[in-house]
């Protein structure tokens, strides 16, 4: 089982424990663990395998979660799980998929109505039986009612981009054990860096098929052979995901990578070019179009192209184009006529711009980010906590935030004292634009400080009007750096605030005012769209990781996949430059 597994799995006990009305600090417990090892880097199975160190090492992880995770890593099962399941009726899962509706709502509406299905609970809020449970209103019950529609679209079961990846390195680390295996690499929408991924596509380049695929069926992860051909099978792996593997000869492996990565838009478009010039591609490579051959399958035809990608591109007289643009829109266009843009990467970013400490929500304090930022080669960071409107998190108010900042001045003298700093640390905070209007700390405050993350987290639900002047009023506001995570959405789990968007960048292009692509993999906000609507409007874009840990700094690699599938280059975020030039970028 992957870190993935076993934090869902944890994260489906708390929730079943929640619903029985079990301890808070058990659900709690279950919960914690479950964001730790989501977030870890490492994989559990090795930190177990570490001679030198045990489970319980780890933050929040005790002896009976220890005992917990072996299980899991042996067994791939928990009994607990098995018997708290047996005591939840199965309709619970399906409810707790609606946006808003946690265990304990799901109780109510188990136990007051008798709800069974998805399509029960519609019913009941359309004869208005919801409204009248306590706890529930006429508005909750609106918002249930639009949420279903929310929980009912298939997309929204798909796996996040970076739970498909957890899954996707182990698979890789596992082909590569086989001796038949030349090549493998990954395919698919998870190679394209899809925001979220259907199933997982594997490329093998190997002159024995039967032996490769006997090597996936092995793999301790696989729990169901759907299909098996001469050359490609599926199978369900972790999580239920199903994966699907083609093996390839060595001359086709670039043909049959660049077919199976799709997109299927991308790939269309592509072969009514290389038709246009009397050619045909396929997944085994670019083949001559004779007007008397059949146009596929032509096995007397040899082949122009397929060893590589890029040899494919060229057959069709294109530079390679980068999998995150391959989405069926202008990038062939743009390839044709040499304007691919440079897109940005990792080490382009020089600063992460928003975090938390123990001041607020975050696990970690402020030293253990600083540390943890040096280790990860940044130069320069913003603490950024929450201010006093978010009470569930122990906002900053005036005092408690100057006082912060005095530590962070020391900070920083201390790291000077021997030479140049290795980081510079900003003196930071995240305002939250109230729902009346106007910012939770005053303007004398935040005139003070570094940096300034503006967010959005109550009144959610206003109208349209009112979100976006709120959000427009945070942009104007001359002591505002950034708007985080501008639309609000959380991918699977909740919709954007109703918001004028267009309204927003414009006046952002108007302000100087930059907009964040926010790391974080339920984010992703701004999404590609509208962050290459920014850059056409001529806004910078900060890409954050809103870190809540030190593992939270690792989440920069999927904003950064965001940032490229919108096709930005390191000249468009401003955290790719160095402190003085951000100073100059910064409006004041
Ligand atoms: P997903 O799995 O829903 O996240 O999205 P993809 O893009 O990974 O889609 P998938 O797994 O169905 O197929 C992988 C790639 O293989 C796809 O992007 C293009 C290629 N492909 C699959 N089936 C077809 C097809 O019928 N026609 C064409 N042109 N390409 C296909
Ligand atoms: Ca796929
Ligand atoms: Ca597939
Ligand atoms: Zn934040």
């Amino acid at each position: 089982m992957t870190n993935a597994d076993i934090a869902a799995v944890f994260d489906h006990v708390g929730d079943l424990l929640e619903y029985q009305g079990g301890n808070v600090f058990r659900v709690r417990a279950y919960r914690n663990a479950a964001r730790m090892i989501g977030g870890m880097v490492e994989s559990l199975a090795s930190v177990r395998a570490d001679s030198e160190r045990t489970l319980t090492d780890l933050e929040g992880i005790g002896a009976d979660l220890a005992g917990k995770i072996e299980a899991l890593l042996d067994t791939g099962k928990l009994p607990l799980l098995a018997e708290l399941e047996q005591k939840v009726p199965a309709v619970v899962f399906e409810l707790m998929r609606v946006p808003g509706l946690g265990p304990k709502k799901v109780k109510l509406l188990v136990d007051e109505l008798g709800i069974d299905s998805l399509d029960a609970l519609e019913q009941a809020c359309r004869d208005g039986r919801v409204e009248g449970v306590k706890g529930f209103g006429a508005k909750t019950q609106a918002a249930i009612l639009e949420n279903i529609a929310f929980a009912k679209n298939p997309e929204h079961a798909r796996l996040l981009w970076s739970e498909a990846d957890a899954i996707m390195q182990s698979l890789l680390a596992w082909m590569q054990e086989c001796p038949a295996v030349r090549q493998v690499e990954g395919a698919g929408s998870w190679r394209r860096g899809r925001e979220t991924v259907g199933d997982l596509d594997l490329v093998v380049d190997s002159g024995d098929a039967p032996a490769v695929m006997d090597h996936l069926h092995r793999w301790k992860e696989t729990s169901a052979v759907l299909l098996r051909g001469d050359t490609k099978t599926s199978i369900r792996g972790p999580r239920d995901v199903q994966i699907d593997l083609r093996v390839v000869d060595h001359g086709s492996f670039g043909a049959a990578l660049q077919y199976f990565t799709g997109s299927k838009d991308h790939n269309v478009k592509l072969r009514g070019r290389a038709r246009d010039r009397q050619r045909t591609i396929n997944e085994y490579g670019v083949f001559e179009l004779r007007p008397d051959a059949q146009e596929t399958d032509a096995p007397a035809a040899t082949s122009l192209a397929g060893r590589t990608e890029v040899d494919i591109y060229a057959a069709v007289g294109l530079p390679w184009i980068p999998p995150e643009l391959r989405e069926g829109g202008d990038e062939i266009l743009r390839a044709e006529r040499g304007e691919l843009p440079q897109l940005v990467t990792l080490a382009d970013i020089r600063g992460d711009l928003h975090m938390h400490t123990t001041a607020t929500d975050g696990e970690d304090t402020l030293p253990e980010m600083v540390r943890a930022a040096i280790a990860r080669g940044l130069s320069y960071i913003a603490i950024t906590d929450h201010g006093q409107r978010v009470t569930m998190a122990h906002g900053l108010d005036r005092k408690r935030l100057l006082a912060q900042w005095g530590e962070i001045d020391r900070l920083n003298a201390a790291l000077a004292e021997e030479g140049p700093p290795p980081i510079v640390v900003l003196k930071g905070i995240e305002v939250d634009m109230l729902e009346k209007g106007g910012l939770d700390l005053p303007d004398d405050v935040l005139e003070q400080a570094d940096w300034v993350v503006a967010s959005l987290h109550y009144g959610q639900n206003q109208p349209r009007d009112r979100i976006t002047a709120r959000i427009i009023e945070a942009v104007e506001n001359p002591f505002v750096s950034v708007i985080g995570h501008p639309t609000g959405r959380l991918i699977n789990r909740r919709p954007a605030y109703d918001l004028d968007i267009e309204a927003v960048i414009e006046a952002a292009a108007r302000t100087g005012t930059f907009l964040e692509i926010n790391a974080n993999p339920w984010r992703l906000d701004l999404d590609d769209r509208h962050a290459a609507a920014a850059k056409r409007a001529g806004v910078k874009l900060v890409i954050s990781t809103d870190a809540h840990s030190t593992r939270g700094l690792d989440v920069m690699r999927c904003g950064i996949l965001q940032a490229r599938r919108a096709g930005l280059e390191a000249s468009d975020i401003a955290n790719t430059r160095t402190l003085p030039q951000l100073k100059k970028l910064m409006r004041r």
